[in-house]
């Protein structure tokens, strides 16, 4: 007879290893720019078994979990020695979020945490919890990854256990295991959503900055910013300019920030972000997409309205409902694009693209007019083209 901690063990671990095997496939999809597919590539259950469990029969007769798992989401991406890397957001129970990266052979399934989490080193002031890293493979030969860190605001009333100041961590390597903390990046206000731009820009670094107001509330910060600093190693933002910016009654009314570091293209930098609105259901996140000038990363050329992707199905549900939120896309050599993105701040997706779609998106589709009847003059000039057509 086996003992109830063998039953257990055999069967968490079956269902583990079953979950990692799972082929992914593409879902149905009509609207000709990207592909979802079926399912989450990662989950809080994808940790490995014996991160969550004491494997010890002796200290752990029940085979209960010893230190639970509660959300693996907004992960920054890369691709390294063949493999495609997610370095995830994963939320304990206890609520701190840390970072892990995990695997994959092919992109869409068979995702493997390596078996030890990230060790960030902390700075001086040590960071109460810290999430979201966009990766930037620079040509400086580094490895960077910024991310938020989060600490209780000092100035807080003594009341107050909510009030938290959010800044720009950073970190760099060379080989994704030793990992380098640097100083916070210094600017005139809180900061989440900072992205560093993989070239040069007139011989200085280039960042994506989103300035706001408070912890939350991005208020007069205006979109998403751009700033340059002489180096990482001490990184400060003078000026920040306002480079995609915040529209009444559009996706992105309420903020908006960079997602993962923009994609050289032959057409421009194509770039990702989150645009939220508020509703009577509370926050939505949705995720669009813009294009920038090649030799001006910072001028706007094309930005299509609306989202590219709204949460939808079992998506919208989670920790943090009705949000998709990415920080992570992978550029294959062939032109294949992997959008890495989370679902309720609780799970991992991937929707595959091409940079030939996303620049014939973004080239082609109109840009938002900002007023009811621009979309109805939209609309009818391609309904009466189509029926031309159709009547020829
Ligand atoms: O909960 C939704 C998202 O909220 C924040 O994003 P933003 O700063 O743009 O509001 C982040 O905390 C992000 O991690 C989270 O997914």
């Amino acid at each position: 007879m086996s003992t109830l901690f063998e039953q257990r063990l055999k069967n968490v671990e079956a269902d583990h290893f079953a979950l990692l095997q799972r082929k992914n496939h593409p879902v149905k999809e009509n609207n000709g720019i990207y592909q979802r597919y079926k399912h989450p590539v990662l989950t809080a259950d994808h940790t490995p078994v014996f991160w969550r469990y004491d494997l010890n029969e002796q200290t752990n007769p029940f085979f209960m979990e010893r230190f639970g798992i509660n959300g693996t989401f907004n992960a920054g991406a890369i691709k390294w020695e063949g493999k495609y890397l997610l370095v995830v957001r994963v939320e304990g129970n206890d609520r701190k979020s840390f970072f892990a990266i995990a695997e994959s052979p092919n992109g869409v399934d068979q995702f493997k945490f390596w078996d030890y989490p990230m060790d960030i080193p902390e700075t001086d002031n040590p960071d109460t919890n810290i999430y979201d890293m966009r990766l930037t493979a620079h040509e400086d030969g580094w490895i960077y990854g910024i991310f938020c860190s989060e600490r209780k605001d000092p100035d807080a009333a003594p009341r107050d256990l909510s009030a938290a100041v959010a800044a720009a961590g950073i970190v760099r390597t060379k080989d994704l295991k030793h990992w380098e903390r640097l100083p916070d990046l210094q600017s005139k206000s809180q900061q989440r959503n900072v992205v560093l731009h993989p070239e040069f820009v007139n011989g200085r670094y280039a960042l994506y900055t989103r300035p706001q107001d408070g912890f939350i509330d991005t208020g007069s910060g205006g979109g998403i910013g751009w700033g340059l600093v002489d180096t990482m190693e001490n990184a400060i933002v003078a000026e920040e300019k306002i480079i995609n910016h915040r529209y009444y009654h559009t996706i992105k009314e309420l903020k908006n920030g960079e997602g993962p570091a923009p994609i050289k293209t032959a057409k421009g930098w194509l770039h990702l972000a989150h645009g939220v609105r508020a509703c009577a259901a509370g926050l939505r996140y949705v995720l669009y997409v813009y294009l920038t000038d090649l030799d001006a990363p910072e001028r706007l050329i094309a930005e299509p309205a609306g989202h590219l992707m709204a949460p939808m199905n079992e998506e919208r549900i989670g920790d943090v409902s009705n949000v998709l939120f990415s920080n992570g896309w992978i550029a294959d050599e062939d032109g294949t694009i992997y959008i890495y993105y989370a679902s309720s701040d609780t799970r991992m997706h991937v929707a595959v693209t091409s940079v030939e779609k996303l620049l014939d998106y973004c080239l082609h589709t109109a840009e938002d007019g900002m007023r009811s009847k621009k979309s109805v003059a939209t609309l009818q000039s391609i309904i009466s083209n189509n029926l031309k057509l159709k009547n020829k």
